[in-house]
Formats: structure tokens, C-alpha cells, sequence
């Protein structure tokens, strides 16, 4: 019985050498000292010894059971520090490390501008109108009284979807639908996307942007377009912008007429910028032609209004000195980070 002890106690040992995991030793520690375990057998078988041989045994028994549960907790120990150390190890976080940095986005000029141009706006009144790009001839060309014939609607200058489907070459197809849907007093701008089927060139594009505005209302006048118009170009161009207006032509308005400022640059001098002018076309306007109104449901007997449209690019462009159009539509990041 003791050659039988001691062989326990080497086998243990042994196995103990060679665990590599907390769920080995736990293993082990069944197999010999569990209720069912070798060490607890021989344990048991005790009583078969003589009274002599007994307490030697029972002591030694013991003896081995201590030494075999201090072993295995000793390398439970270990063995838990070792997987500790290697997770530590492997989750190493090192907070000097330079961090990972985001590109702060910028808006793109255009938009910069357009939100100008609208909050202007927005200040003295204005709703503004969204709607379709793709849009009815009837709502694009034939309520704003651009008949049958004109230049304006050959398929040489207009995208067309279908034979009475477009994409909308003016915003103001928008505040005609809002004539439609709205009694006066209307105050509205239409901003958006427009589209003319161009070549492209440094100053041609056949997608561009526009604003348009409309105010409708009993009593609206040529001075109330004028006062409006002027300043809507101090704000944008500053307090000693100087306005002009110069008789124009516009099927949808009459009278019509082209706003100029004078130069930002020069102040009227005549410069670069102004092509010696002294003075920057900034907008077509003019007071909503009666049919027009008529068309939209609206008397013009009763009511009367003006409306605008002004061309972002242009605007853009001679802010920021951009010579090529095209670059507002490349999204290249050299030139958007400039903005
Ligand atoms: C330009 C000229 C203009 C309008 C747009 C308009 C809209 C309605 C009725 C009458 Cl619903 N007129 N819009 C009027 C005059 C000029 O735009 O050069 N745009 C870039």
C-alpha cells in the first residue's frame, strides 16, 4: 500500500509537470482526489490494514493528500498568472501613439453661396419653394408664357425626357406650382439644380444653379421689386454697392430688366473684374407678366407681382475669383479645400 501511494504521488507530480490549463489540474484533481478519486480509494481500503500498519499508512496517506492539494493549487496559480500575463500582453494599449485624424469636411462654395443668397432672403420674408428636376414642359415653359416656338424650348437648349417631360432649365417652374397650390400674398424663392443642354466650356456647364424669387400681393409694384433687389445686393456685396437697372426682355415678365451692381472691385472705376465696365450684371427680374398670373389662377386684375432669378456660378465665380466653371463640378479637394 505504500509503493501504491508513492506511485500516486510520482503520477501526479508528473502530470502536474505537464498541465497547461486550469481545466487539466481540475481533471486531475478528480481522478486522485475526488470522492471516487485513486488516493480516496486506497484511503478507504484502510480498514483491511493491520493495527500497526495503520497510522503509518493513514499518516502517510495524508501526508501525500496535503502535499498532492498544495501542489495543485500552487500550479493553478501559476498557470492563471500565465494566461493573465499573456492577455495582458496581448491587449498592450498604448495611449502615446498618435491618434487617427479625421478631414474636417468643408461645404462646397456653391453651397456656401446658395445659403447666402437664402438667408438673405429668409430675412426679409421669403418662404422657400423645393420641387422636381424633372418637370412637365407645361409647368417648365407654357405657364410661364415661353410659347410653342421659342429658341428656348428646341431640343438643341432643353434636355427633354419625353415629348411633354423636361429637365427644368428655370427654377420658376417651382413658383408656378406654388401659384397653383397658394393664394397671395406669396413670397417665395426657389432655389435648385437647373439644367440647359450646353457643351461644356469654362463658362458653359449643363448643369448649373439658380435662385429665383416671387412676391405676389395686391398693390406690388416696379418700386417694391427695385427696393427688394437693392438690398438683397448690399447684403450680399456690402453697404456702398450701388445698384442699376437696365430694360431687358423675359417672356414671363413686363417690364423686364437686368440688375447690375456697381464693381466690388473697383468701386466703378473699371478694372479686370468688371471688364473696364464698372458696373457686374448680377440678375434678370421684372413684374409677372399677366398672363402668367392668369395662367396660375391668379386675377391679374386684382394682383400683381415681380419676380427674379439670379445664377449662383456666376456669383461664385466672381467672389472667389474662379476662372473655370468646371471646377465647381469636379470635386477635386485641392480646389474644395480652398473654401
Ligand atoms: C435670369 C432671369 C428671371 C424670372 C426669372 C419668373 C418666375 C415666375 C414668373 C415670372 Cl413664376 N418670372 N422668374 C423673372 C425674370 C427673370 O431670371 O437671368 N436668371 C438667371
Amino acid at each position: 500500500m505504500k509503493e501504491q501511494l508513492q506511485a500516486i504521488k510520482a503520477n501526479v507530480e508528473e502530470l502536474l509537470q505537464k498541465a497547461a490549463s486550469p481545466e487539466e489540474l481540475e481533471r486531475i484533481r478528480i481522478q486522485y482526489l475526488g470522492k471516487k478519486g485513486e488516493l480516496t480509494a486506497v484511503l478507504k481500503g484502510m480498514g483491511k490494514l493491520s493495527a500497526e500498519e495503520r497510522p503509518v499508512i493513514g499518516a502517510l496517506a495524508n501526508e501525500i493528500r496535503d502535499f498532492l492539494g498544495s501542489a495543485l493549487d500552487a500550479k493553478k496559480a501559476e498557470l492563471e498568472a500565465q494566461l493573465q500575463a499573456e492577455k495582458l500582453q496581448q491587449e498592450v494599449l498604448d495611449v502615446t501613439m498618435p491618434g487617427r485624424k479625421r478631414a474636417a469636411g468643408s461645404l462646397h462654395p456653391l453651397t456656401q453661396v446658395m445659403n447666402e443668397v437664402q438667408d438673405i432672403f429668409i430675412g426679409m420674408g421669403f418662404q422657400i419653394a423645393e420641387g422636381p428636376e424633372v418637370e412637365y414642359d407645361y409647368y417648365n415653359f407654357e405657364a410661364l408664357n415661353i410659347p410653342k416656338n421659342h429658341p428656348a424650348r428646341d431640343t438643341q437648349d432643353t434636355f427633354y425626357i419625353e415629348e411633354d417631360i423636361v429637365l427644368r432649365t428655370q427654377t420658376s417652374s417651382m413658383q408656378v406650382r406654388v401659384m397653383e397650390q397658394q393664394k397671395p400674398p406669396i413670397r417665395v424663392i426657389a432655389p435648385g439644380r437647373v439644367y440647359r443642354s450646353d457643351a461644356v466650356d469654362a463658362t458653359h456647364s449643363p448643369v448649373f444653379h439658380q435662385i429665383e424669387g416671387l412676391v405676389v400681393d395686391k398693390g406690388v409694384t416696379m418700386a417694391d421689386l427695385k427696393g427688394t433687389l437693392e438690398v438683397f445686393a448690399k447684403s450680399l456685396y456690402g453697404g456702398e454697392a450701388k445698384v442699376r437697372f437696365r430694360p431687358h426682355h423675359f417672356p414671363f415678365t413686363e417690364p423686364s430688366a437686368e440688375m447690375d451692381i456697381s464693381c466690388f472691385v473697383c468701386g466703378g472705376e473699371g478694372c479686370r473684374v468688371c471688364k473696364g465696365e464698372g458696373w457686374i450684371e448680377i440678375l434678370g427680374c421684372g413684374m409677372v407678366h399677366p398672363k402668367v398670373l392668369a395662367n396660375c389662377g391668379i386675377d391679374p386684375e386684382v394682383y400683381s407681382g415681380f419676380a427674379f432669378g439670379v445664377g449662383l456660378e456666376r456669383i461664385a465665380m466672381r467672389r472667389y475669383d474662379i476662372d473655370d466653371l468646371r471646377l465647381f463640378f469636379e470635386n477635386d479637394l485641392r480646389f474644395l479645400k480652398q473654401f
